[in-house]
């Protein structure tokens, strides 16, 4: 099953008339007046918009009535509200996919799809950085996002990073709690990854053409059966699921949250300011201070975590001696 954003006016028209009118029953005959689409073409509607997932109370004389929303990370219920410019304007929805990423990276190259997300419910081919494994069964966030910024290549690096900000501001201000940052792309809790992070970027003469961030964040998820599906595999370190923190929040809030914030970032990118990024992102980091060890592709390296450099690469002192590290894998060892 797929959903665009765009399609389906005729359901999103109903939606949209029970989700304002959930307080009374409304007749058939009454949607499809005030609607101006036939009676079959209501009950259609209504009976796929239950299929979706939102609880439609159907009584005979007196007609139907909205109970309860879909829990599904619909297109049209991501765009309604969205307080966005661009990021999240367009929404494609997946039931289920190989990966969202491999979705926006087939769609990347036209201008038109800038801003646009592929949502899906699992991905049956989820993948990491380096093409590892990434764990989507159902109630985890999956997402991908095409972009076309304007700044320069040496920000690729910081882009991830920043966006890692952007999801624990969002998850901060929708859970109330404070995730932390793990260098470079992870959110944890309680030192358990909750929230990855990947980019895939086109280059076009030195200049970034488009770009695609993948983000996956454990939203309601089956901690123990990831876990035990991923044991032994690359820079695994625990799973965690923002849901476990017992509030009842509905997956679509923290998407649009998340998209807000992440567009705040990316201008402030585009803008080439990034000290107040890197300033947002250390105080949320568990990294820096810490004593790592960081498996390179040049080898491991085992120091203190001094800080982020401007394009978010990782300075490390090992016995006095200054690294900077663009990309790795990072073990926390103690303070
Ligand atoms: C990441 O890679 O953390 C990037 C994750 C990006 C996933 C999103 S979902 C939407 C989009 N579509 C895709 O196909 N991908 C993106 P990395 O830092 O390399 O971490 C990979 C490692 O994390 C694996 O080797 C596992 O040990 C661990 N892992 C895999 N699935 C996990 C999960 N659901 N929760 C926590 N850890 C996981």
């Amino acid at each position: 099953m797929i959903y665009n954003s765009f399609d389906n006016p005729g359901l999103v028209k109903v939606l949209k008339f029970l989700q304002t009118h959930n307080t009374e029953y409304l007749s058939g005959q009454d949607l499809s007046d005030v609607l101006r689409i036939s009676r079959v073409a209501v009950w259609k509607h209504i009976k796929k918009i239950q299929e979706l997932g939102y609880n439609v109370e159907s009584k005979q004389k007196l007609g139907y009535k909205l109970i309860s929303n879909s829990e599904l990370l619909l297109p049209w219920e991501i765009t309604t509200n969205l307080k966005t410019k661009i990021i999240g304007q367009q929404a494609h929805y997946f039931d289920s996919i190989d990966s969202t990423q491999n979705q926006a990276l087939k769609m990347a190259d036209d201008p038109a799809n800038n801003g646009a997300i592929i949502v899906a419910a699992k991905q049956t081919g989820g993948r990491g950085r380096s093409g590892r494994k990434w764990e989507s069964p159902k109630g985890g966030i999956w997402i991908s996002i095409i972009l076309m910024p304007k700044f320069d290549i040496s920000i690729t690096t910081l882009f991830p990073i920043a966006s890692a900000l952007a999801l624990s501001i969002a998850i901060e201000k929708i859970f109330s709690i404070k995730p932390e940052l793990k260098w470079p792309n992870d959110i944890t809790i309680k030192g358990k990854k909750v929230a990855g992070m990947l980019v895939d970027v086109s280059l076009e003469s030195n200049k970034i053409e488009n770009l695609v961030l993948g983000v996956g964040i454990n939203f309601d998820v089956d901690v123990k059966q990831i876990e035990k599906s991923l044991k032994g595999t690359p820079n695994f370190y625990g799973v965690a699921s923002l849901t476990n923190e017992k509030q009842k929040v509905r997956p679509v809030e923290l998407v649009q949250t998340f998209l807000l914030e992440l567009e705040k970032i990316y201008k402030l990118l585009n803008a080439k300011q990034t000290k107040k990024i890197i300033a947002e992102w250390t105080a949320r980091s568990s990294t820096i201070g810490k004593n790592v060890e960081l498996e390179t592709t040049d080898g491991k390296i085992k120091g203190k975590a001094i800080k982020i450099d401007e394009d978010g690469a990782l300075i490390v002192s090992e016995n006095n001696k200054i690294q900077k590290v663009i990309a790795g894998d990072i073990i926390h060892l103690s303070k």
